[in-house]
């Protein structure tokens, strides 16, 4: 890891997304994508960009708090082929069926997003990337329409981030076909902005990995500013994928938002009650800033300064000093009712206690002193914390993900956690190298035991990982 702030990282995140030529393997899911496209289209795409999921190693729920995370590219993504179009629509077709071919004119993108008669479908993830790189791009370079064939292979709606993919490579090609040129932190921080006019108050983790992610490293993601440093993982240990056959949508329940209102106010009453101004304080790490104490120091008073109990919105008015209604403004809390009850004690112990976690990750990852085998097992511990922390604290996990958790502890591995969101979605596993093959094998047979719900299959239930490349452009 290296925290050069002039060094070899922060240079090559001022880089922009590299234009390659496909390799032989991409070459054949590009031909498919290119058939679907003339097949739709009549012409022929003239770029193609490719971004990837990502795994979230540790640091869940606390990015939008301003803490760390590490992450890393995976190499499942969204491929989109795309040709500038000489009317004034936009067209969307999927090479998944069950993506319903879309299309709207250029200027009724915004309106589009927000048309209520639908939930968060899938092509409002795309025009929230339109709309986030339209902002950006000078008047005189908007593109007259948008062709695109979409082809994705990252399980949706399971923590690997494939919202992200989507939002993403719609930031990158609507500048990439605008003749513009973005540095790719530039573009993640476009995209983490774009993300948000689905409905989810996201922090930037997925954004940021999918655009600064290297093969080979996963990443240490910084917030305010975004920077990205390299984590080199042990050469023993193997990170391990598997899905809960548990689904959920981010953007179609409150769930997500409110773990960010509660944070936001845990952090907002900490301060008032240390005689800071609360309405200046956003989030978690703002309150630790101004009270000048480490996050060990935040766990000790997140105990003294808030009770187990939910609070109600009156109480936190009360205690604040103001009323419902201006605390709804500052606070952001519009789609709560006044009912809505909030822990916050609950889920500030999890981000100061997980923001620690990452830390002491990312610096026994690197540690040369420790030997090989015991460096594992306090990174599984880690994770395990890390998932604990997430079930009964965050209250974000799912009763098939913490069985499929206690599954994998069961077939060897050394520690594991939810990954992403969750409410759902799928879990990742650090296993010793060379016990993968038999832990997969015998994590398969485990699932195939418990059953197979409709439209999983158990070859796609479980899979290693490594750090892969993040976005990029092809050309053929
Ligand atoms: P995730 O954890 O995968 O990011 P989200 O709930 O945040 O899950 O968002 C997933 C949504 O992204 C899906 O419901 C769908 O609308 C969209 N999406 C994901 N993959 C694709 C794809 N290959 N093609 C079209 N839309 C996709
Ligand atoms: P997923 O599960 O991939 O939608 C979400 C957020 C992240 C982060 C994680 C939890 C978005 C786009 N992503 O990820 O910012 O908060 O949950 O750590 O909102
Ligand atoms: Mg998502």
């Amino acid at each position: 890891m290296s925290h050069d702030t002039n060094g070899k990282y922060n240079m090559e995140q001022e880089e922009q997304v590299p234009i390659l030529q496909p390799d032989e393997k991409l070459f054949k899911r590009l031909n498919i994508l290119i058939e679907h496209f003339r097949s739709t289209y009549n012409v022929k795409p003239s770029f193609f960009v490719r971004v990837p999921g990502r795994v979230n190693l540790i640091g869940e729920h606390i990015d939008y708090c301003g803490y760390a995370v590490c992450p890393m590219a995976i190499e499942q993504d969204i491929l989109v082929a795309v040709a500038v179009s000489k009317d004034s629509d936009i067209r969307l077709t999927n090479v998944d069926s069950k993506y319903k071919y879309f299309q709207c004119n250029m200027k009724d993108v915004s309106v589009c997003i927000r048309d209520a008669s639908s939930g968060p479908d899938w092509y409002k993830y795309f025009l929230c990337g339109v709309k986030g790189a339209l902002e950006v791009i000078p008047e005189e370079c908007v593109p007259s329409g948008i062709l695109a064939a979409i082809w994705g292979n990252i399980p949706p709606n399971s923590g690997l981030s494939s919202s992200s993919a989507l939002v993403s490579a719609a930031v990158l090609l609507t500048i990439h076909i605008s003749q513009h040129q973005l540095s790719k932190r530039r573009l993640a921080t476009i995209s983490a902005s774009a993300e948000r006019y689905i409905g989810t108050q996201g922090g930037g983790m997925d954004q940021a990995i999918v655009f600064l992610g290297k093969a080979g490293s996963a990443m240490l993601i910084e917030f305010n500013p975004l920077r990205g440093t390299d984590v080199t993982l042990p050469e023993t240990a193997v990170f391990v994928i598997a899905h809960s056959q548990a689904c959920h949508n981010k953007a179609s329940t409150t769930d997500y938002n409110l773990r960010v209102a509660e944070c936001r106010l845990a952090a907002q009453m900490i301060a008032r009650k240390r005689n800071k101004p609360w309405e200046r304080v956003q989030r978690l790490i703002d309150v630790q800033e101004r009270l000048g104490m480490t996050v060990d120091e935040m766990v000790s008073v997140v105990t003294t300064d808030l009770h187990e109990e939910p609070y109600t919105l009156n109480e936190i008015s009360k205690n604040l000093g103001t009323t419902n209604e201006k605390l709804r403004e500052i606070s952001l809390l519009r789609s709560f009712s006044d009912a809505q009850t909030f822990k916050l004690k609950q889920r500030a112990l999890h981000v100061y206690q997980e923001a620690a976690r990452v830390v002491k990750f990312c610096s026994i990852s690197e540690e040369n002193a420790i030997m090989e085998d015991e460096k594992l097992r306090q990174l599984g511990n880690l994770m395990s914390n890390s998932h604990i922390s997430l079930r009964k604290l965050y209250e974000c996990s799912h009763p098939n993900v913490d069985s499929l958790v206690d599954k994998a502890m069961a077939c060897g591995a050394l520690g594991v956690r939810l990954t992403g969101a969750g409410w759902g979605g799928c879990i990742v596993a650090i296993v010793t190298k060379d016990k993968v093959s038999q832990f997969v094998d015998t994590l398969k047979k485990e699932i195939g035991r418990s059953g197979i719900k409709d439209g999983f299959k158990l070859g796609d239930l479980v899979f290693p990982t490594e750090p892969n490349q993040g976005a990029a452009i092809y050309i053929t």
